[in-house]
C-alpha cells in the first residue's frame, strides 16, 4: 500500500473550543502521523488563495471569513491511504451527515463550523502542503 501524506486543518471553531488534542488524538488513533505542525492566523488572502477551488461557489466569502476569524492549526499527516483515510475519520462534510465516531460528527458545530479540512486529492493534497510548508519542516 502506498505512503501518503496529506493537508490537514483544525478549523478556528476547534480551536476556540480548545480541541487540537482531542482532534490530532483520533488523527493519531487511525493511523496517521503527524509529520509537521503548525499553528497560525490564517490571512484573508491566504483563506482566499486556499480556498480558491470554490471562488464561484455562494459559501466562498463565508468561507474565507470563517478560515481567518481565528488560529487554526495545518498539518501534514503521514500514513498508507493517508488523504482517504484522513476524509474517512473526519466525517462528512455537514455534521448531521457525518458517521458516528468521526471527528465532525464528534466536534462539529455545522455544516460551516465543521472542525477540520482534509485535502481531497494527491494532487491537491500536494499543493495544499506546498502552501504552508517547506519539506525540510516536514519530518517523517
Ligand atoms: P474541506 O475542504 O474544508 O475539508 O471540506 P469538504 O471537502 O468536506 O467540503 P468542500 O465541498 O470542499 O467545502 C469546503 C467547505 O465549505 C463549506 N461548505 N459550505 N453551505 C454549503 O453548502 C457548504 N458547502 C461547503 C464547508 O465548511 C466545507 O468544509
Ligand atoms: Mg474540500
Amino acid at each position: 500500500m502506498a505512503i501518503e501524506r496529506t493537508f490537514s486543518i483544525i478549523k478556528p471553531d476547534a480551536t476556540r473550543r480548545n480541541l487540537t488534542g482531542a482532534i490530532t488524538q483520533k488523527l493519531e488513533e487511525s493511523g496517521l502521523r503527524v509529520v509537521a505542525s503548525r499553528r497560525i492566523q490564517m490571512t484573508e488572502d491566504q483563506a482566499k488563495k486556499f480556498y480558491e477551488v470554490h471562488a464561484e461557489r455562494p459559501f466562498y466569502g463565508d468561507l474565507v471569513n470563517f478560515m481567518s476569524s481565528g488560529p487554526v492549526v495545518v498539518q501534514v499527516l503521514e500514513g498508507e491511504n493517508a488523504i482517504s483515510k484522513n476524509r474517512e475519520v473526519m466525517g462528512a462534510t455537514n455534521p448531521s451527515d457525518a458517521a458516528e465516531g468521526t471527528i465532525r460528527a464528534e466536534f462539529a458545530e455545522s455544516i460551516d463550523a465543521n472542525s477540520v479540512h482534509g485535502s481531497d486529492s494527491p494532487e491537491n493534497a500536494e499543493l495544499e502542503i506546498k502552501q504552508f510548508f517547506t519539506e525540510d519542516q516536514i519530518v517523517g
